[in-house]
């Protein structure tokens, strides 16, 4: 089983996460984490903050000559941005300037500020910003290399920004290829256009936008997760997982809410056999029947809802006079919806990878092949 903990502030020091669980043996490269990394960093809206990062990981413990060792994986990766921010975020010594005092509507701050006592919100802000998002798709990164020697592939695009939807068609050969070097992770120009536009109308607003992101898993076998426990369900874990990422405020398999308005037979994807496998005509269910995988492509949709900074501010009130007064305005993005596709599939790749090492588990990769031949070879036979 893995698992991992992520620390750091937004204008900390850096950003540092530990996965446990990682069997020994793997290919791990720091490039891949690296371009992964570089790929949540772009996309059209971002704000000033990503054109002074250059998110860089760099791996402290648990791999050696680019192998993992079965140890915990420490990982670092720098805030560039710490340079301006050391003397108001230091831990020893803090001139306490940059103070916040008026929370932001839709953000953590005033739940925040109540919950643990903090008087100057920024005590908040600084670990419930989106930056954490970089520690994750660190690891996703390396999770993912767990389960691609095995054929897993992860794919990811951006459904619709604001009142955009994408309308190419998602199954034409390059369609991931175009999403992927999409500015807004769109594969039809003409929308991609109009999503841009609507993104620069939005900024001139001083408004935010949000929209829906999807990743798919093409490759996994049948029978990942379970449907034995709740806490085993592969669509539960999924659903914890990116429902946890920063200004997620829905999460779908599949067909997802929109299974509820069709009857049955239009839902359910039917089953034929060909050539010794099983297979479905659809994937209505997403990849996911009873909580495990049925071996068609896992997709996960999640709704990304508008960053709580607006540069025109939502009215609130003052933690210290209580007073009615404009929200605090932080550096922001006016969207980061093709940066939210990248994090979603770091949050799947990682629930993916723990209910692989789950199915196949040992304590190195010489274990999980021969767990995964075995098995593969008893499911061609059933
Ligand atoms: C982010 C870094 C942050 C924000 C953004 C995401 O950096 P800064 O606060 O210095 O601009 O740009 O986070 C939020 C807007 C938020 O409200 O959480 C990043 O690295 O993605």
């Amino acid at each position: 089983m893995l698992r991992y903990f992520t620390a750091g502030e937004t204008h900390g020091k850096c950003l540092t996460v530990i996965i446990e669980g990682v069997p020994a043996g793997f290919r791990i490269s720091l490039d891949e984490i690296n371009e992964q990394l570089a790929r949540r960093q772009k996309g059209y809206g971002r704000g000033g903050r990503m054109l002074i990062e250059k998110d860089k990981a760099e791996i402290l413990s648990g791999v050696r000559g680019g192998i993992s060792l079965g140890s915990p994986i420490a990982m670092r990766i720098e805030n560039r941005d710490w340079e301006n921010w050391s003397e108001i975020m230091g831990t020893e010594d803090s001139n306490g300037e940059k103070s916040v005092e008026f929370p932001r509507p839709g953000h953590a701050d005033l739940s925040g500020g109540m919950k643990y006592d903090h008087h100057d919100l920024r005590n908040v802000l600084e670990r419930a910003s989106a930056r954490e998002t970089a520690a994750r798709v660190a690891v996703g990164a390396l999770a993912r290399q767990i389960v691609e020697p095995f054929g897993v592939e992860f794919l990811s695009r951006v459904v619709s920004i604001g009142d955009v939807t994408d309308t190419a068609d998602t199954s034409a050969p390059d369609f991931y290829e175009k999403a992927a070097a999409s500015p807004v992770g769109f594969g039809d120009d003409a929308a991609a256009k109009r999503a841009m536009e609507y993104i620069d109308n939005i900024k001139a607003n001083g408004e935010s936008c949000g929209g829906v992101v999807e990743t798919t898993v093409k490759g996994l076998p049948a029978g990942l997760g379970s449907y034995v426990h709740y806490d085993r369900k592969l669509d539960a874990r999924l659903a914890f997982a990116v429902m946890s990422i920063q200004a997620i405020k829905g999460v779908e398999i599949g067909m997802g809410f929109e299974a509820a308005r069709r009857p049955g037979s239009e839902v359910h994807d039917e089953i034929a056999y060909t050539d010794g496998a099983f297979f479905r005509l659809t994937n209505n269910a997403g990849g996911i029947e009873g909580g495990m995988t049925n071996g068609e492509p896992v997709t996960v949709r999640a709704a990304m809802k508008p960053i709580p900074t607006l540069y025109n501010p939502l009215r609130t009130v003052s933690i210290k006079d209580k007073t009615e007064h404009n929200a605090s305005v932080e550096r922001s993005d006016a969207c980061a919806v093709p940066a939210c596709a990248v994090v979603v599939e770091a949050a799947a790749a990682f629930e993916i990878a723990n209910a692989f090492t789950e199915k196949f588990g040992g304590d190195c990769k010489a274990d999980i092949e021969a767990a995964y031949n075995a098995y593969m070879e008893r499911i061609r036979n059933y």
